[in-house]
């Protein structure tokens, strides 16, 4: 039980080319949940910068990926969309959220281990608080459900810790204002200002890998672009792409059970499932004891049907730069209302003057 009003909110970074893991991880559940939801998607451009602060193309990048998700199909007019550093409550809240977490809480998140690599001192204070900014772009329209991909779990495990928390030192405050929310926590209904937001993950896509390596997930940062399809790949690039994945020498198992231990064929099979909204259990229904000389061309013929229309239509809306800074002005403005009405709260629970 959640006295919350159901919302969705979810972020991309620009920081390069999107995938077909951005696409078939997030952006695709982006576009089918806002069929029955309130949704706001945000170019995560303060990310970005947690891992390069000096871009050249940080504005095209952010124009790339809102027009990413238009082409997919978000209706920017029903829904919210808009670039973080619009509004400037996330960076609000993400301070106030430093000062919750714990550093031992950031030291144990794998991306920040991961992208930190073995000279950790010298990565950006930024990187390490990352998840804050995250919980902050969350809470902060005090969203309810995060459609991302499986690496983003432990992120969202870190959000959870942060509401609870938040909720639990002030909740003598929250309880005298009158701010607090019903919620199930475990057995016990009580009352919180922050939800306590529900992941949504999962799919034959939540973890695509790399075509190169299957125990490396898909990124946009690897620097062999046959590792990845990008959105923007034309039909013969994504052809070769596929031809070329790595792959063993086996035929296709009957059952999932036979994908243990080869994770290139299960990334495949994975892709596929994403693609056609099939199962991997129906796909290898159809495709099990065909060599990948059969399978590869199926999979390349699918990949282009349905991606070419999204590079196409993403073609066409990046053309027109006035149109998609309309959209962020507007959907930043919609967000802005939204935010500083939760931190207008915020400030009083926590006493920060500001009347
Ligand atoms: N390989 C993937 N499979 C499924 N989902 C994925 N996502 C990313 N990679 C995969 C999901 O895409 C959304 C946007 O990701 P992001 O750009 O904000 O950051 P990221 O997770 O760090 O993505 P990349 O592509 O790997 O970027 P770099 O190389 O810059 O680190 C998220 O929901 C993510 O889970």
């Amino acid at each position: 039980m959640s006295g919350f009003k159901q919302l969705v909110f979810s972020g991309v970074q620009p920081t390069g080319n999107l995938h077909l893991g951005n696409y078939l991880g997030a952006i695709k559940k982006f576009v089918a949940l806002q069929e029955s939801n309130d949704c706001i998607y945000c170019v995560v451009d303060l990310h970005s910068l947690t891992a390069q602060l000096v871009h050249d193309d940080l504005v095209a990048q952010t124009r790339s990926i809102t027009a990413a998700f238009l082409a997919s199909g978000i209706d920017p007019k029903k829904h919210i969309v808009f670039n973080q550093s619009r509004v400037m409550q996330h960076a609000e809240l993400a301070w106030i959220f430093n000062c919750v977490a714990r550093i031992g809480w950031m030291n144990r998140m794998t991306q920040f281990k991961d992208k930190a690599g073995k000279d950790r001192e010298n990565a950006s204070l930024g990187l390490l608080a990352y998840p804050s900014l995250m919980a902050a772009d969350i809470l902060v329209y005090r969203a309810t459900h995060v459609p991302v991909g499986d690496d983003q779990k432990q992120h969202l495990e870190l959000t959870r810790d942060i509401a609870q928390k938040f909720n639990n030192d002030f909740s003598a405050r929250i309880a005298s204002l009158g701010v607090g929310v019903p919620m199930q926590i475990g057995d016990e209904t009580v009352n919180g200002f922050f939800p306590i937001t529900e992941p949504v993950i999962g799919g034959p896509a939540a973890r695509i890998m790399s075509l190169r390596d299957g125990s490396k997930k898909m990124s946009k940062s690897d620097p062999s672009d046959l590792s990845r399809i990008n959105l923007t790949d034309d039909a013969d690039t994504i052809s070769k792409k596929i031809r070329k994945a790595k792959t063993d020498p086996d035929a296709l198992p009957g059952e999932v059970a036979g994908l243990e231990g080869r994770p290139e064929a299960e990334n495949l099979v994975g892709i596929y499932a994403g693609l056609a909204d099939m199962t991997k259990e129906a796909v290898l229904a159809e495709f099990g004891g065909r060599q990948f000389s059969d399978f590869k061309p199926a999979l390349a013929d699918l990949a282009v049907e349905k991606l070419a229309p999204v590079a196409g239509e993403m073609r066409r809306i990046s053309a027109d730069t006035a149109y998609i800074d309309a959209v962020l002005r507007d959907g930043g403005e919609r967000a802005g209302t939204k935010a500083e009405a939760t931190m207008k709260t915020v400030r009083e629970i926590i006493g920060l003057l500001d009347n």
